[in-house]
């Protein structure tokens, strides 16, 4: 299709698909009939790719997680089929600007952070690598809640991405799959049978997700939970219209929201069906592909590499081989066996909150048959290793991590830190008896939206120094070294960075009424709000900061902007009173006359793939200050280096790769090591010593707990406080000098243009290992064994 295609394309979308009079419109009727126009462009590579796959009998990587946080598609699909010149050319003869349009597209935001991020890269890599591959994760109809502040606090609303045409997908009708829940295992001529007591349809729905140059399309495969039957048509009649409602009402609450609270056991239950119903609807799509295709149970292994993205889909397991053994005959240790062969697991935090435990009640009540296999395969592994000290159910629980190592034959945590303490630590034992199990995988991000897409400026100066092969092989912006001492390179570097930090304060005029000097330095932490990231420590140098420049109000400060965006759990107390403390010290700060030509803080509401997008480009350093040992690995930090955003930051997750890649000297590194944490906390008193020895942070303690930033409500942060100079368990107060004397370096830098503008070159180009596309590349070698196909 020429522009003139699209020039036809998108009005006969809007009329003829959508059913709109081109005089109507609005612009979101534009915005998806522009979509409709070009996701019938991907179609044919999606098909193409389908049908190499299917000749070539190729291995087929299978990516279920719980989370997809793919964020706006329709610019990514514009960036990847290059189609760019050709939209923006319709759109402008429509009387439409390209941006607005592209804008107006809602975030899919069925993801929570990093872990969903990696997912939508990894997607995005096997794509552009011409891996054939699903993702399989749950079409939630309303993903992570909308965040907004009334008072400085998180308020959250319902999400509602689906009330609008989602222009991407397709549903298929004919993959639609029923599940059980609860019931009973009974023995039936000498096998056991489970014959459950409650059932949902699982409904298909695809999205393609195209890579560079549209060379590949792989599917994204969605699972929307459904009744097995409409609703009851005797009680409508009747007249008892809600009761006739409800077994439709119960069978979507599987699919409803991403990530139900699961204080209660209700919603513990909830979140147990949600990950069996998308585990198991996978599987079994898996195995029906794979039998279709006419291969030997035995060699599923070599057909299915099946990741399972973190402990979500551990079941899996259980399920496999409950498919196998009791659906398919196979005996059970081969069962197990060719289950592990398919099966690897990603870890991704060492938090123990967060590695996942079911009651056995529970799993026995709602998996009947998956609790009694998960008793068999710990009794196989027990068998196997006669001196192992881990059971997979410990103390009335399930330990899913346990079990998804027990079932996989590759484990991978996503850092090199993180991996060596999944050996030292969580998987200490399991480690002992598998050595060979564990592997590595460093995180990476896609440089086509993280780079190519959010950055054009940046893109087309290293286009025009390196040529575009960068694209999609990262590492060589290695070539861009050279050019890093030549005065015209770094100004046009500079000049990039600088006109993307005018355009976000433009923004943020026109949306937020805040106003931000573009020469302040702007300072990013952008992230899920936890105690073990640290926006408390930020916030307190804030605060120091601004004391010590009343103090001092003619002193020779580096104009500042503290921009930070990130969304607490629900029922996160103590993370939504750190939004709120940030919120109140900006109401204070931003509003004093002596300070705020120097300082600015602002928080941005409902952090997003959209705002990440906006935001890290216009970035001048990057804050990834976890307490070390904590952050498994970070992405943001790899985004903003890559964006030409020094770190500041701690010897923690990934950001101890990229110190060594960039250099110490282009690197703001403070803070105890994951050694020194482990003493550190066992020095009684840590924080009250820290906080003596500091003035500074003493000071701004005293603010916060004096009522300085709540002066109606003085006693607002007491308990805020207590936590910090009690047994700060994160260690904010042990670390506070350090943070503030490298947030001085990263000042003294700043005002240097000689040395800030080379140091920030240098972090782009010497990030460019930290591309999905090495990290899939990496899995695809060390646990998938699969390759590319060729599409032709
Ligand atoms: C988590 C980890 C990150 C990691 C990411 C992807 C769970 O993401 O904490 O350290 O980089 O997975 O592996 P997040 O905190 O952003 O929600």
């Amino acid at each position: 299709m020429t522009d003139s295609g699209f020039r036809h394309g998108i009005p006969k979308h809007l009329i003829y698909s959508l059913g709109m009079d081109p005089q109507n419109a609005t612009l979101s009727d534009w915005r998806i009939a522009l979509s409709l126009a070009v996701r019938d462009r991907l179609v044919d590579a999606w098909h193409t790719s389908a049908r190499a796959e299917r000749r070539a009998g190729a291995k087929r990587v299978y990516y279920l997680s719980m989370e997809f946080l793919i964020g706006r598609l329709l610019e990514d699909a514009i960036i990847n089929l290059r189609l760019e010149d050709e939209v923006r050319a319709a759109l402008a003869s429509l009387g439409l600007s390209a941006d607005e349009v592209i804008a107006d597209e809602p975030d899919a935001a069925l993801g929570n952070g990093g872990l969903g991020r990696l997912a939508a890269c990894f997607m995005e890599s096997l794509a552009t690598l011409g891996v054939p591959a699903f993702g399989y994760g749950i079409r939630y109809e309303h993903g992570l809640f909308r965040q907004s502040f009334v008072e400085g606090r998180q308020v959250e609303e319902p999400e509602d991405w689906l009330t609008q045409v989602h222009a991407w997908e397709f549903r298929r009708r004919d993959v639609r799959l029923r599940l059980c829940f609860g019931g009973e295992v009974v023995e039936e001529g000498g096998r056991p049978v489970w014959h459950g007591a409650e059932a949902v349809m699982a409904q298909a729905y695809d999205t393609p997700m195209i890579g560079w140059q549209g060379k590949w399309a792989n599917a994204l495969r969605l699972w929307s939970a459904e009744p097995l039957h409409g609703f009851d048509l005797d009680r409508f009649n009747r007249g008892d219209y809600a009761a006739a409602a409800e077994p439709e009402a119960l069978a979507r609450t599987i699919s409803r929201v991403l990530y139900p609270d699961d204080t209660t056991e209700r919603g513990k239950e909830l979140r147990l069906k949600q990950e069996y119903f998308f585990t198991a609807a996978s599987l079994r799509d898996i195995l029906r592909r794979f039998e279709a295709e006419g291969g030997a149970l035995a060699d599923l292994p070599k057909k299915a590499a099946i990741q399972l993205n973190d402990t979500h889909p551990a079941i899996a397991g259980p399920e496999l081989v409950r498919l196998l053994h009791d659906e398919r005959g196979m005996a059970l240790d081969q069962a197990i066996e060719t289950a592990r062969g398919c099966l690897s697991y990603t870890n991704h935090t060492l938090l123990p909150e967060a590695l996942e435990r079911w009651s056995e009640d529970l799993m026995t009540r709602l998996l009947p048959r998956h609790m009694q296999l998960i008793e068999r395969i710990d009794a196989a592994h027990a068998a196997e290793n006669p001196d192992r000290k881990v059971a997979l159910v410990q103390e009335g629980e399930v330990r899913m991590g346990e079990l998804a190592f027990v079932m996989a034959h590759k484990v991978n945590g996503v850092s090199a830190l993180h991996t060596g303490l999944m050996k030292q630590t969580v998987f200490e034992e399991l480690h002992r008896l598998h050595p060979d199990r564990i592997v590595n995988q460093t995180n990476g991000v896609t440089p086509r939206r993280w780079l190519f897409s959010a950055n054009p400026r940046l893109s087309r100066l290293i286009t025009d120094t390196i040529g575009e092969g960068w694209v999609c092989d990262l590492e060589r912006l290695c070539e861009l070294e050279p050019q890093l001492d030549d005065a015209a390179f770094l100004d046009a570097y500079a000049g990039a960075k600088r006109a993307n930090k005018a355009d976000l304060a433009g923004w943020m005029a026109a949306e937020h009424g805040v106003q931000i000097d573009p020469e302040a330095l702007f300072d990013v932490q952008i992230k899920r709000i936890h105690e073990y990231k640290r926006q408390h420590l930020n916030i307190l140098e804030t605060i120091a900061l601004w004391q010590e420049i009343k103090a001092n109000p003619n002193g020779n400060w580096v104009p500042r902007v503290k921009i930070f965006a990130g969304k607490a759990a629900p029922g996160y107390v103590f993370a939504k009173e750190i939004i709120r403390l940030i919120n109140d010290v900006a109401a204070v700060v931003n509003a004093d006359p002596e300070t705020n030509r120097f300082l600015k803080v602002v928080f941005l509401p409902n952090y997003n793939v959209s705002l990440a997008e906006r935001l890290i480009p216009a970035s001048d350093l990057s804050e990834q200050i976890s307490t070390a040992g904590k952050e498994a690995s970070g992405t943001g930090n790899m985004k903003f280096a890559l964006n030409g955003a020094p770190t500041i930051g701690t010897l923690d997750g990934a950001n101890v790769e990229i110190r060594d890649r960039v250099g110490e000297k282009n690197f703001f590194l403070f803070g105890m090591t994951t050694d020194e944490v482990v003493a550190r906390r066992a020095v009684p008193d840590h924080a009250r010593q820290a906080i003596t020895a500091d003035k500074r942070l003493g000071g701004a303690l005293k603010a916060v707990s004096q009522g300085v930033f709540s002066p109606r409500d003085r006693h607002r942060y007491r308990g805020f406080v207590g936590n910090l100079t009690g047994h700060d368990y994160f260690l904010v107060c042990s670390d506070f000098t350090a943070y503030w004397d490298a947030q001085r370096r990263v000042d003294a830098a700043f005002a240097d243009p000689a040395v800030w503008w080379p140091m920030a070159a240098r972090n782009t180009a010497r990030t460019g290992w930290f591309s999905s596309d090495r990290t899939i590349r990496g899995y695809m070698a060390d646990i998938w064994r699969a390759v590319p196909v060729d599409p032709a």
